[in-house]
């Protein structure tokens, strides 16, 4: 029952924002400045948004409610020398296509002026057996319960699981926030999950290549973090 709906919800976002699979940095963090994906999503979330998309949004409401702060695992406290940042997920203003999670994120020591990939991978640290596994590795994989391709946060084929890239500016900080179609709760959505920086840039799928069509060929795993409810 919630399966088509994602899918629908899927295509709409896609065709409303033009599959670009971009992410939109701000460095205010307030969430300003998103007139076009807003707009394009208001005028068609209407028709479009059934009973069971709103009752699981309704589940968690309007509100930043689940948080990631993502580090080096082996040496958590030292973000003087490695990727530290927080994460935040909630409801975009967009009520109307209200699937779509307004995500913000703060990150430092990456690498200045380059595209990282942000993904939700499947499991917590330690992975799937909660054993003690300090790395990111045990993370698993991208977190893909539809069983599609890698994609951008925009694409109509992608992992749930897909973020896309963030802009990282001259002192290897990236801020901002981006949408994607990621459910906060339920069967497909990212709570008790993680959060993944990756090392290189995010080619969404469009490499042309298995590792493409995989994860995007994003690189090593310099940051990552449970996703918790706040
Ligand atoms: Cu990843």
């Amino acid at each position: 029952m919630f399966k088509p709906t994602f899918i629908l919800a899927l295509l709409l976002v896609s065709f409303v924002s033009g599959a670009s699979g971009t992410v939109e940095n701000d460095d205010d963090d307030t969430g300003k400045g998103s007139g076009s994906i807003r707009g394009g999503a208001g005028a068609g979330g209407g028709a479009t948004t059934t009973d069971a998309t709103r009752l699981n949004a309704n589940e968690f409401g309007c509100q930043r409610t689940l948080e990631a702060n993502v580090s080096n695992p082996e040496e958590p406290d030292d973000c003087d020398a490695n990727v530290c940042g927080t994460i935040t997920f909630g409801c975009s203003e967009s009520w109307e296509m209200n699937s779509l999670t307004e995500i913000h994120y703060n990150i430092t020591g990456l690498t200045p002026g380059q595209k990282h990939a942000l993904h939700v991978h499947q499991y917590t640290l330690g992975g799937e057996t909660g054993e003690e596994d300090l790395t990111c590795t045990s993370t698993g994989g991208h977190w893909n319960p539809m069983a599609m391709n890698h994609g951008g946060n925009l694409n109509a084929q992608r992992h749930v699981g897909d973020l896309g890239n963030i802009l990282v500016d001259e002192t290897g900080r990236a801020a901002g926030r981006l949408l994607a179609l990621v459910p906060l709760k339920g069967e497909t959505g990212i709570a008790g999950r993680s959060v993944v920086v990756h090392a290189g840039t995010d080619d969404l799928g469009t490499g042309g290549d298995d590792g493409s069509r995989a994860v995007g060929n994003a690189g090593a795993r310099p940051a990552c973090g449970d996703i918790v409810q706040l």
